[in-house]
């Protein structure tokens, strides 16, 4: 283990026994673990942490060498070493004028080229230009994709819904579950809808599955010659969305330098773009472009994002956590926890280091949560009173996006507050027997009762918050969370951006679909017995 390692773990043993009760109390606590972004706030103050242990987390960040890797990214090069390519998900939301390369190339005219050929073609849709097949305008909007291609999408449309222009309402289909798309299309008219595939290598089975699927509930309705008016492409690969029909004028590109789950600042938003506007998606971009220069320009001791990814790693080596509870206080959240799965569980879900050696450490959180207030009369129990701790991420809007919120609003603030306060306050024996007594109760009916009602307290949270959650500080909480993921890897030293782990169930896939489609299939025993099974109850069959 390395020094900076050893040293922490000594410092968590002087821990023990030190509350957070006493830990916020303490002179100064603000001024050390309060962080601002403009008006965007991150409250630190409820975590296991004394101002002994950030200087002791600086020191790992600098063993680890945290801000040469950022500068390394920031630069352009292949960090993402075992596919050889630069992550530069941040050109895409570069707002000045600074050339930024990948691979020695500056990307930066690339970038604008299709962000005008975004913005024009979501003008066209919605001043009514660009018409469909029978010449009526545009009123439903399919994203087909997955992954990457679908959850950063779909978390944003849904997150800034108060921002959807009037007349266009966006949909999201991903999974190859015929369902998916067919519950989608059976409220929409195929003479107003427009298909926008979304694929990075356009050969991905699902979204291919889904598209042409959709091509045919197109072409049925419309004839052949629809297709261009009602699909679009956004993707890498020219040849292969040619080859599905759809006029390279009509594709929108990107590059391998970004990564699939960092790519909603892409045309991968394109369906971001049509449903709230061009102009909110920039407000957007802009958003995610101050906390990128906050990343790089900002101290390691002041910085944000390297302050949460090292007391992730603090709590998953020193304190042994194994997951993290994501809990938006706003319901337009309602899809950030499934976005930041694949964010950090895909980025740093690996067992081996860049070098190719064992990780000694835990690597990624499993990563999981709801909107709050829902949460509340759920799982929570188990974040109070369970005999794990989870740390746990709170994110609260001031302001409610809904006119006529009566004090509604002021209930969902008052309960995230509440929440985060029980869990670090906790409530002693004492404090409970003492309620208890009060309740006329006798003393045995006390002793009974008390050890269930007592909260063990300590558990540690992050508050997030911000006056609304309008477009720019949405860019700023997500890209808040990449460069959160990207500190978390550099210290466990793995390679946050390769994804090599989901390829063998997709292979494995390709073996067994024969079987379920009238010929032999590959697997083992189980696998086998399974598809024979499955084909007895008939399930397989279209
Ligand atoms: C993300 C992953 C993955 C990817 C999907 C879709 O980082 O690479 O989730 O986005 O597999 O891939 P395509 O965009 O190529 O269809």
């Amino acid at each position: 283990m390395s020094r900076a390692w050893n040293d922490l773990h000594a410092h968590r043993s002087k821990l023990d026994g030190v509350t957070l009760r006493d830990l916020v109390r303490a002179p100064d606590r603000a001024r050390d673990f309060v962080h601002t972004v403009g008006d965007f706030t991150v409250d630190l103050t409820r975590h296991l942490a004394t101002p002994d242990t950030l200087t002791l987390l600086m020191a790992l960040a600098r063993e680890r060498e945290v801000e040469a890797m950022r500068d390394a990214m920031f630069a352009g090069e292949p960090v993402n070493t075992t596919e050889g390519r630069a992550a530069m998900h941040m050109a895409l939301r570069n707002c000045s004028d600074r050339p930024m390369q990948a691979d020695g190339q500056d990307v930066m005219p690339g970038v604008r080229d299709v962000l005008r050929h975004m913005q024009s073609f979501c003008k066209s849709i919605h001043d009514g230009s660009w018409t469909g097949a029978t010449d009526r305008r545009i009123e439903n909007v399919v994203n087909i994709g997955i992954g990457g291609s679908d959850l950063g999408p779909v978390m944003a449309t849904q997150a800034l819904r108060p921002w959807w222009t009037s007349g266009i309402r966006a949909h999201f289909v991903s999974n190859v579950d015929p369902s998916h798309l067919a519950d989608t299309l059976s409220s929409l008219d195929p003479e107003t809808t427009l298909f926008i595939v979304a694929s990075k290598t356009f050969g991905t089975q699902e979204t291919l599955a889904n598209a042409h699927a959709a091509r045919r509930w197109v072409t049925e309705a419309l004839g052949s010659d629809a297709v261009s008016k009602h699909f679009v492409a956004v993707s890498t690969n020219a040849d292969r969305v040619r080859d599905f029909g759809i006029d390279t004028e009509n594709m929108f590109g990107f590059w391998d330098w970004v990564g699939g789950r960092y790519s909603m600042w892409s045309a991968i938003g394109l369906s971001i773009a049509v449903a709230i506007g061009f102009d909110q998606f920039e407000a957007m971009l802009e958003g995610a472009y101050e906390i990128d220069q906050h990343f790089r320009d900002t101290p390691i001791e002041t910085n944000i994002p390297v302050l949460l990814g090292l007391l992730d790693c603090w709590y998953r080596e020193c304190w042994g956590c194994q997951s993290r509870a994501v809990l938006p206080y706003d319901q337009h959240l309602h899809r950030l926890p499934a976005y930041l799965q694949q964010l950090e569980m895909e980025s740093n879900g690996k067992h081996v280091r860049i070098d190719g050696t064992e990780v000694t450490h835990g690597t990624a959180f499993v990563v999981w949560g709801e909107p709050g207030t829902n949460g509340q009369h759920s799982f929570h129990q188990m974040l109070h009173q369970g005999t794990t701790m989870v740390p746990c991420d709170f994110l609260v809007a001031a302001q409610s996006e809904c006119p006529g919120s009566d004090d509604r609003q002021a209930m969902l603030l008052a309960n995230c507050l509440a929440q985060s306060e029980a869990l670090a306050r906790g409530k002693t024996l004492d404090e409970v027997t003492a309620d208890l007594a009060k309740t006329g109760l006798d003393d045995e009916q006390i002793r009974e009762l008390a050890p269930h009602k007592v909260m063990p307290g300590n558990r540690p949270s992050t508050t997030m918050l911000y006056p609304r959650l309008d477009p720019t500080q949405l860019g700023r909480l997500i890209a808040l969370y990449e460069h959160r993921v990207f500190v978390q890897g550099a210290v466990w030293g793995i390679d946050s951006f390769d994804q090599w782990g989901v390829e063998l169930g997709k292979t494995l896939a390709g073996d067994i679909l024969p079987g379920l489609t009238g010929d032999a299939a590959s697997g083992d025993e189980t696998t086998l017995r399974l598809v024979d099974h499955l084909n007895t109850l008939g399930q397989s069959r279209i």
